[in-house]
């Protein structure tokens, strides 16, 4: 069996609780495997934009972890510039919060090249590489450049948007060619890898060899969409553990009387939070059974700190939360409890099991793993409904969530209350087909059908020089 190396921007202690389904799973197959995980520390140093870091090795069980500190300005220009602000925009279709900045272009291109220069002698002839995310498109093309031979794989787990709009990057043309640098490319949706073969046909005259195969830049590439899941069984046993249960509990006391709404999202713009608070006071407004009957409980993580684009919409939904209270609160009754903070993952489960409805929806997500989180936590006798947007990569799969178009707050407003007055019978066989498909395509499903398909790919070919 090949060693698989895993590369991402972050790395994650896969033995710790907090790492969650992602890293638990990557660490399962990598502990198979004896395998190496390489990324950034989540340190920065003080030191001239570029300069190496030295890598160090920390061993978790059979797996080793390699990371690296990066530089301030380094982290600056490839992290916080062009990474968040400008790939994560374009790619979730928000032209207008983008910041090109010619100087951060160059920043993502020197990290991307420190990382493959750094991880090339860690390298052995038969591993399998597989590299995750936005951070690293043109990781393969770099250690192509330096005579690395082994299979590389990508998955992209944000949306790839239509080629028009990914057109807008300047220098989009270089990051297609990255992506054509590797053996497997994987995306988490039909459409998403729809985009991508559009985008390399009319761009690079990518020929189709049928089968998920694309001759392009010389060479053979095969792409294919790979849902990403959650670890339901995992999931399973935090929902039955004891800090589950007490918060079930205790929510269920408190909200005896009432119905409870829940959102859980990081703070993103990506995430659609004022267009749900806007569908929510419109239920309240239209729905007048709803007042002083339905609590929304939304829970938003801080995230992204240092890109402006976040602070503007923690002020929006702060402001948004506050006037819906003081307009429909009263003296023993608020509809709105916000939190800026993130949730515990043992107490997450019995937030969701005690909730009626979840709101899940984003303007715009690559899949969106609360969406399944709450299908896996609930009580199959009475089961809650999912409120999901068209736009998340989820909505391919959960077709029997109640699908909502998030800019049309009317239509969202109206979901939302059906959704409250759904009787028992039809919430249970909507859960029932949702939950088949969470556990038939669960993280390891995602990982092993993956891998399988990268280690059958043919062995590399170079194809064009690539930089
Ligand atoms: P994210 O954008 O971070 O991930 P998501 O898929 O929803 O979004 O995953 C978030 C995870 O963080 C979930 O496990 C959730 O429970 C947890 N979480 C979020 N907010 C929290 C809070 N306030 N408190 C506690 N926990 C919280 C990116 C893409 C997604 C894609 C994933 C995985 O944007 O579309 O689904 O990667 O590929």
């Amino acid at each position: 069996m090949s060693r698989l190396v895993v590369v991402s921007n972050r790395v994650a202690d896969p033995r710790k609780t907090a790492a969650g389904g992602l890293a638990v799973a990557l660490g399962e197959v990598l502990n198979n495997s004896g395998g190496l995980w390489f990324g950034w520390s989540g340190k920065l140093v003080d030191r001239p934009a570029g300069s190496p870091q030295p890598v160090r090795m920390h061993h978790a069980g059979q797996v080793t972890l390699a990371t690296m500190d990066l530089t301030r300005v380094d982290y600056d220009a490839f992290y916080v510039g062009y990474s968040n602000g400008v790939l994560w925009p374009v790619f979730h279709y928000r032209l207008d919060l983008a910041d090109f900045d010619a100087g951060y272009i160059e920043g993502y291109r020197r990290v991307n090249q420190l990382f493959a220069r750094q991880l090339l002698p860690l390298l052995r002839p038969d591993d399998i590489l597989w590299v995750q995310d936005y951070h690293l498109i043109p990781l393969a093309a770099e250690l192509r450049a330096l005579g690395c031979q082994q299979r590389i794989g990508y998955f992209l787990h944000i949306p790839l948007p239509p080629p028009l709009i990914l057109a807008a990057i300047p220098g989009h043309d270089w990051l297609v060619k990255g992506l054509c640098a590797y053996d497997l490319v994987g995306f988490q949706s039909g459409a998403d890898l729809e985009h991508f073969t559009d985008t390399i046909r009319s761009e690079a005259h990518a020929q189709d060899l049928g089968e998920g195969r694309w001759r392009v830049f010389n060479r053979t590439l095969q792409a294919g969409a790979f849902p990403i899941g959650i670890d339901v069984q995992e999931f399973n046993a935090l929902t039955q553990g004891i800090e589950a249960v007490d918060m079930y509990e205790r929510m269920r006391r408190e909200y005896s009387r009432r119905k409870l709404l829940v959102g859980v999202d990081r703070l993103d713009y990506s995430k659609g939070l004022p267009q749900r608070m806007r569908a929510f006071r419109e239920l309240l407004a239209k729905y007048p059974d709803t007042r002083n009957s339905a609590t929304l409980i939304q829970i938003a993580s801080p995230s992204r700190e240092d890109v402006s684009a976040y602070t503007d919409i923690l002020h929006e939904l702060e402001s948004l939360c506050g006037s819906i209270n003081g307009n429909y609160g009263e003296l023993e009754w608020m509809p709105v409890r916000y939190m800026h903070r993130t949730v515990a993952r043992s107490r997450l489960p019995g937030l969701y099991r005690a909730s009626r409805v979840a709101l899940v929806t984003p303007l715009r997500d690559g899949m969106n793993l609360v969406a399944k989180e709450f299908i896996a936590s609930q009580d199959p006798e009475d089961p809650g409904v999912l409120v999901l947007s068209r736009f998340a990569g989820a909505a391919e799969q959960l077709k029997e969530a109640l699908l909502v178009n998030p800019y049309d707050t009317e239509a969202t407003a109206a979901a939302i209350h059906v959704a409250l007055q759904m009787p028992v019978e039809e919430r249970r066989e909507r859960h029932v087909a949702m939950l088949a498909t969470i556990r038939r395509t669960d993280v390891h499903w995602w990982c092993d059908s993956f891998l399988h398909l990268l280690g059958q790919t043919e062995a590399h070919e170079s194809g064009t020089p690539w930089l």
